[in-house]
Order: C-alpha cells, then structure tokens, then sequence
C-alpha cells in the first residue's frame, strides 16, 4: 500500500513523510533528553550514596579508634587545634600527655592514633566534654588522665580508664542537671528528639562527638554543613535522617553510653 502510494503520488506523501519524521526527531530527542537526565540523576545518587556510606565507615573506625584510646590511656583523646591539621593532639607540649586547657574541639588528633591525615572530605571534627574541677573525685575533664578514686602512684589502678569512667559518671551527673551549650551537645533528630536546632534544641551532652564533612552539600563554602560549623560545640544527632543540604556523618557517645561500653570492655 505504503509503495503503491508512493508511486501513485510520490511528492505530496513525501512531504508527508518529511514531516512525520520532523515530529519523529523532536519525540527522540525528548525521550533521549529524559533517559540521559534519568541515567546522570540516577548515577549522581549513587556515587553521593557511596560517598555517605565511605563517611559512616570513616566515622565508625574513628569511633573505635576513640575507645581503645580511652582504654589505653584512661583519657579521650585531645583535639588538633593546628590550622593545618597535622593530626597531633593538642597538648601542653608534645609527649605531655596534657591537653591545653580550654580545648574542647577541634581536627580529630589522626597521627596521635595511629593514622595518616585523610584526604580533606574524611578529614573529621571532633569535640570532647571537658570540666575540671578542683576535687578530684568530682573531675570531669574527660581529655586528661587524673587520678580520681585515691589511688597512689605506682598501685595498680592509677590513673586509668576506671578513674576515666568516674569522669564518665561526673560528665553524666552534670550532664542530667542540664545540656550545657559551653560543651559538646546534640541536636535534634527531626523524629522525636525534636527539630535540628542548635540554639533552640540542645538535647544532649556528649562524651565526644566527631563530624565526617564530606562534600560541601549547602554550597557555603565549607564542607560542613548545618547545623555543624567549624568551631561549634553543636554537632546533629547520629541518628538524625539525611537532609537536603548536608551530607555530614555524625558519631558520638553520651558518657554514660561510653562509660557503659568501657566497663564492658575491662578485662
Ligand atoms: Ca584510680
Ligand atoms: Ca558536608
Ligand atoms: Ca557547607
């Protein structure tokens, strides 16, 4: 039929056809168009995806790099305030042992634990809760090794991580009282723990915290993204949802957690 047509009356079906074909062309570029957009967007969720899951295993080493310190050495480790990150604590003077008094956040100490400073995607914030006091026994300065419960130099439970869980249980005890906002806290969860509110909703003191950046997701200029800032005390829950805007990978132990999982672990 279509060949006797054309024949018959080649030129009108010709333009005919010509013009089918226009329509054709424009029907392919916008399924093409649509299958291109669908194939980028769908690659893009992956490889974001990926990333957030590298972060989550980044931050869980980081996390039990953390434990085993506090196992060690009956302290958490003290933040890298270097503007470089070089990855050492920052103590008093090196091999000191002692954090610099006030120091409550800053680079995660990688060299100080065994590591090499990670590309600056990984490289991780951390905070620690700090607050001395001048007895002892009451001492919640959970960046420095203290002897708590009256041990004497030499016997066998000096200074260690049984005198870092009283630290634990004072950090716990003010930490009931109220969320200081002069400490590491969490926000929210946007689920029962309420919004993702910095000022407005504290909800817990943290032993330590740390922040994997990732990518600079709310495009400021900064890997961090909110609510976490580069001197901030306030970091967002571990199990807040992901949210449109930050791609950052929270881990972080209330004291009482902590002190929990290191009396577990005494031998
Ligand atoms: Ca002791
Ligand atoms: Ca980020
Ligand atoms: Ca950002």
């Amino acid at each position: 039929m279509t060949h006797a047509l054309l024949r018959s009356s080649g030129r009108p079906v010709f333009l005919r056809q010509a013009g089918l074909s226009l329509v054709e062309i424009a029907v392919v570029l916008v399924v093409a168009g649509l299958l291109s957009w669908a194939a980028f967007s769908g690659y893009e969720t992956v490889a974001s995806q990926q990333e957030i899951e590298r972060g989550r295993a980044e931050a869980k080493q980081l996390q039990s790099l953390v434990r085993a310190f506090a196992l060690r050495h009956g302290r958490l480790p003290c933040p890298d305030t270097s503007a470089a990150a070089t990855g050492y604590e920052g103590l008093t003077a090196p091999g000191s042992g002692v954090c610099t008094a006030g120091v409550q956040v800053g680079w995660f100490p990688y060299v100080s634990l065994g590591l090499v400073v990670p590309e600056m995607a990984l490289r991780a914030r951390y905070a620690v809760f700090r607050s001395g006091s001048a007895t002892a026994a009451d001492d919640a300065d959970l960046a420095v090794a203290l002897e708590r419960t009256g041990d004497s130099a030499g016997e066998a439970n000096f200074s260690d991580v049984s005198d870092l869980i009283v630290g634990l249980n004072n950090a716990a005890g003010l930490a009931a009282l109220a969320v200081a906002t002069n400490r590491p806290y969490l926000t929210g969860d946007a689920g029962a723990a309420g919004a993702i509110n910095c000022a407005g909703n504290a909800v817990m003191s943290v032993a330590y915290w740390v922040v994997v950046p990732l990518k600079d997701a709310d495009n400021d200029g900064n890997r961090l993204d909110p609510p976490h800032t580069s001197a901030g005390l306030c970091a967002a829950s571990p199990a807040a949802p992901l949210r449109f805007g930050s791609d950052d990978v929270v881990v972080a132990e209330s004291p009482t957690q902590l002190a929990g999982w290191l009396r577990q672990s005494l031998p």
